[in-house]
C-alpha cells in the first residue's frame, strides 16, 4: 500500500476528514491519469480509515464530461453550469447520485478534493455548483538546493528542517515524502512547481543533465497529482555546462544550446512546464553581462521552449544590490519598474514575468508592486512568500492570507479598476499565461512547516491562487476544521489567535511601512540599523527629527509617480498616503500628525506596546486550549509561541528605545522605554 504520510503529518489531509465522502459509493469511470489517482486516493482512504460505503448514503460518480456523454447522460450535461474550463469541475445531483464532472481528468481530481475538504457540505448540495480556477498559473517555487553542510540538501529562506526533494548533491531515492507533498499541493489546486532554488549553483544547473532521470521521475510523481514540474535554470548554463565560452543570448550557438538540452528534456518529460529564472539578481549571471537586455535573455529560452508548450517564468527581482548608502537618489523600490516597463511588448507569448508583490521584498508591509499594473503586453504571474522569511521564520504565529487578499484586491490600475487579482488572472489584458506564484515553506521537519500553524499559510495560498475571492476567515475556518476535526473549543481558539496575526505582527516590527530594521543576513529579529548603511538599497533614514524615505515626485526618488491614478497621487501627498505606508511614501518629522490622529512617534510607541500585548493574549489563549491538542503539537507550539513572545519583546523595546534616543520624545503615556 502507499504510504500515506507514514513520516509526517497528513495537514489538512487527515483521512478521517474524507469520512462523509467514503461512506458514499465512490465510482470513478475513467482510468487514466488523475483518474486513476483519485481510485487509488479512495481506496487508501478506505484501507486507512476502514470505512465503507453505508447502504443508503447514495453513490458518487466521478466522470467526465465525455464520459457521461458516452453513457447517455445527457441530462447531466445539460444541467452543468455554464463556464466550465480546463481543471475545474461541476457538481451535480442527479437522483441518489452525485455527479463529479469536468472537460478533464485534473478537474476530477480536483473534485475529488474539494468532496473531502466540504464534507457534507458539498456531497448533500441540491442544485448543481460550478468550481473553477482563477488563475491559470498556480505555481509553488522551491528554494531547495542539492548540498548544505549536513547530508541533505538545505532550503534557502526555509525554517521547517532539510529540503524533502535532495541529499548528498542527488535527488532523494525515497520518494514517499514527494508523493504526500504532491498530495497536498494539488488537494488545494496547486498545478506547476519548480524544484530547485532560483538560485541555481554547481549542482543544480546540472539539474538539466546528467540527474535529468531523476528529474523525470519526480515530474511523473507530479503528474499523477496534475502537477506540471518546472526547473530554476543558470543563465549561465550555456559556459558552465555546454563549454561555450559566453552566454550571450544573441549568440547563435547559444541559442542551439538552449534549443539542444530544452529538447533532451523533453524528450525525458514530454509534459514538462518549462524554466524559472533569476538573472542578473544579486550575484546571478543575466543578459546584462553582455549589454543585452531582459526580453533578449528570457526570449533566447522562450525560443527553445515554444515547440514543446513550455513556458519561462522570468524574475523580476533585479535591482542594484551594490548601492552607496550615501546616495539617497537610487531607490531600490524603483528598480523592477524601471528595468522591465520599457521591455513591455517584447517578450515572447510564452514568458511570463514573475513579479513579487511589493516593489522591496516580501516585508511585512509594502505598497504593491506598481510593476504588476504596468505591463499591458506582457504575461504576469505575482510572486507570494509564504515561507515566513521577513514574518517570524515559523516561530512566529503569523497567518499571512489577509495580506495576500490586500493585495489582491489592490485595484492597481485605478482608472479602469483592475485588480491585481484580474490582472494576474489574465483577465484585464488577455493574457492566458498568467496567475501566481509562491515560494513554499516546506522541509522535511515531521510538520512539514516547523510550526504547525503555519500550514495555515501554505493551504492558504493554494485556495487563494485557485479563487482569490475567498475571505481570508472562511480559508482559516476550513483550514481548522480539517486539522482538528472534532475540536471546536481549540478551533475557535486558533481563530482568534490566527485571524489577526500578520497584523500584530507588523505593529511590534518596522512601523508605517518603512520595512527591514531586520538582522542582516538570517532576516530575523530586530536590527534597527541593521541595513542602514550597506549596499542592500533598506534605509529608513532615521535622525534626530524623523524617519522615513522620501519617495515622492515632488521631493523623492520619484517612486510614487509609477503607479496610475489616483495612487500616485494618493502615495504622493501626505494628507491622503495610507497612515501604514507613511513611511514608506514619506520622510516625516516624529511631531507629524497622522491621518489616524496620533503623532509618528506616538504612533510607534503605541502599535509595539499594543503588538506585544496582543501576543500576550495569544498565548494566554492558547494555554486554555492547548491541552486538548496531542501533546506533541501543543507542545511544538507552546515553544514557539514562548519564542514569539521573547522576539516580539525583543522588537518591542529595541525599535521603542532607538526611538526615543533618536528624537528625545518621551512616550505620552508614559510605559517603559530603555
Ligand atoms: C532566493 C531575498 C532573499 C534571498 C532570495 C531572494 C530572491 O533577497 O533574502 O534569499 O534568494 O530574495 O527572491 O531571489
Amino acid at each position: 500500500m502507499d504510504p500515506y504520510f507514514a513520516t509526517s503529518d497528513p495537514c489538512w489531509l487527515r483521512p478521517e476528514d474524507a469520512r462523509a465522502l467514503l461512506e458514499r459509493d465512490v465510482d470513478v469511470r475513467g482510468d487514466r491519469g488523475c483518474a486513476a489517482t483519485v481510485r487509488r486516493e479512495v481506496a487508501l482512504l478506505r484501507a486507512l480509515t476502514g470505512l465503507e460505503p453505508v447502504a443508503g448514503r447514495g453513490r458518487v460518480v466521478l466522470a467526465t464530461l465525455a464520459e457521461l456523454g458516452g453513457e447517455g447522460r445527457d441530462d447531466v450535461v445539460g444541467r452543468v453550469p455554464h463556464g466550465l474550463v480546463a481543471e475545474g469541475y461541476a457538481v451535480v445531483p442527479d437522483g441518489d447520485d452525485l455527479v463529479v464532472t469536468a472537460l478533464d481528468d485534473r478537474g476530477l481530481l480536483h473534485g475529488f478534493y474539494a468532496l473531502q475538504r466540504h464534507g457534507e457540505r458539498l456531497l448533500g448540495v441540491d442544485r448543481p455548483v460550478l468550481d473553477v480556477p482563477t488563475n491559470p498559473v498556480r505555481m509553488i517555487n522551491q528554494w531547495d538546493n542539492m548540498r548544505a553542510d549536513g547530508p541533505m540538501g538545505s532550503v534557502e529562506r526555509g525554517y521547517a528542517g532539510s529540503s524533502i526533494f535532495y541529499a548528498d548533491g542527488r535527488v532523494v531515492a525515497d520518494r514517499a515524502r514527494i508523493r504526500d507533498y504532491a498530495r497536498l499541493l494539488a488537494s488545494v489546486g496547486i498545478n506547476a512547481l519548480s524544484l530547485n532554488n532560483v538560485n541555481v549553483h554547481r549542482d543544480e544547473s546540472r539539474l538539466l543533465t546528467e540527474h535529468l532521470g531523476d528529474v523525470a521521475d519526480l515530474a511523473a510523481i507530479l503528474r499523477e497529482f496534475g502537477i506540471a514540474a518546472y526547473l530554476s535554470v543558470n543563465f549561465a548554463a550555456p559556459i558552465e555546462l555546454g563549454g561555450l565560452a559566453t552566454a550571450d543570448p544573441l549568440d547563435p550557438d547559444v541559442a542551439a544550446w538552449w534549443r539542444r538540452t530544452t529538447d533532451a528534456v523533453y524528450a525525458a518529460i514530454p509534459d514538462f512546464g518549462g524554466y524559472v529564472v533569476k538573472a542578473d539578481s544579486e550575484n546571478r549571471p543575466g543578459p546584462f553581462s553582455y549589454g543585452r537586455d531582459h526580453a533578449d535573455g528570457a526570449n533566447v529560452l522562450a525560443d527553445a521552449l515554444a515547440p514543446h508548450g513550455g513556458v519561462v517564468f522570468w524574475r523580476c527581482f533585479v535591482y542594484d544590490h551594490l548601492q552607496d548608502w550615501r546616495d539617497r537618489s537610487t531607490d531600490r523600490a524603483r528598480a523592477a519598474y524601471d528595468h522591465f516597463t520599457p521591455l513591455d511588448g517584447r517578450f515572447a507569448d510564452n514568458v511570463v514575468l514573475q513579479v513579487k508583490n511589493g516593489p522591496m521584498d516580501f516585508q511585512v508591509r509594502e505598497p504593491v508592486s506598481p510593476l504588476i499594473g504596468a505591463l499591458e503586453r506582457t504575461n504576469v504571474a505575482v510572486e507570494f512568500q509564504v515561507t515566513q522569511e521577513y514574518t517570524g521564520h515559523q516561530k512566529h504565529v503569523c497567518y499571512l492570507v489577509p495580506q495576500w487578499r490586500e493585495v489582491l484586491d489592490f485595484p492597481t490600475r485605478g482608472d479602469d479598476g483592475a485588480t491585481v487579482r484580474e490582472i494576474a488572472a489574465g483577465r484585464t489584458f488577455g493574457r492566458p499565461l498568467s496567475g501566481v506564484c509562491a515560494v513554499s515553506n516546506v522541509g522535511d521537519d515531521r510538520t512539514w512547516t516547523g510550526h504547525p500553524l503555519a500550514q495555515a499559510n501554505l493551504y492558504g495560498f493554494g485556495r487563494l491562487a485557485w479563487d482569490p475571492t475567498l475571505d481570508a476567515d472562511v480559508v482559516l475556518d476550513e483550514w481548522l476544521a480539517l486539522t482538528f476535526p472534532g475540536a471546536g473549543e481549540v478551533q475557535a481558539a486558533l481563530r482568534e489567535i490566527m485571524a489577526g496575526s500578520w497584523l500584530t505582527y507588523e505593529r511590534y516590527t518596522a512601523p508605517l511601512g518603512v520595512g527591514w530594521m531586520v538582522t542582516p543576513g538570517s532576516h530575523y529579529g530586530p536590527s534597527v540599523d541593521g541595513y542602514e548603511y550597506t549596499a542592500w538599497g533598506t534605509y529608513h533614514f532615521a535622525d534626530r527629527d524623523g524617519v522615513g524615505v522620501d519617495r515622492t515626485v515632488a521631493t523623492g526618488t520619484g517612486f510614487t509617480g509609477q503607479f496610475h491614478e489616483p495612487w500616485a497621487s494618493v502615495y504622493e501627498d501626505v494628507t491622503t498616503c495610507p497612515t501604514e505606508l507613511a513611511l514608506f511614501c514619506h520622510h516625516l518629522p516624529y511631531g507629524h500628525l497622522l491621518r489616524d490622529g496620533s503623532t509618528v512617534i506616538q504612533h510607534i510607541y503605541d502599535t509595539h506596546f499594543a503588538g506585544v500585548e496582543e501576543v500576550e493574549a495569544m498565548v494566554a489563549r492558547w494555554e486554555g486550549v492547548a491541552h486538548l491538542v496531542a501533546a506533541e503539537v501543543s507542545e511544538e507550539i507552546s515553544r514557539r509561541m514562548a519564542e514569539q513572545l521573547r522576539s516580539a519583546r525583543e522588537w518591542r523595546d529595541q525599535v521603542n528605545t532607538y526611538f526615543w534616543r533618536k528624537s528625545g520624545v518621551p512616550d505620552a503615556r508614559g510605559r517603559t522605554i530603555h
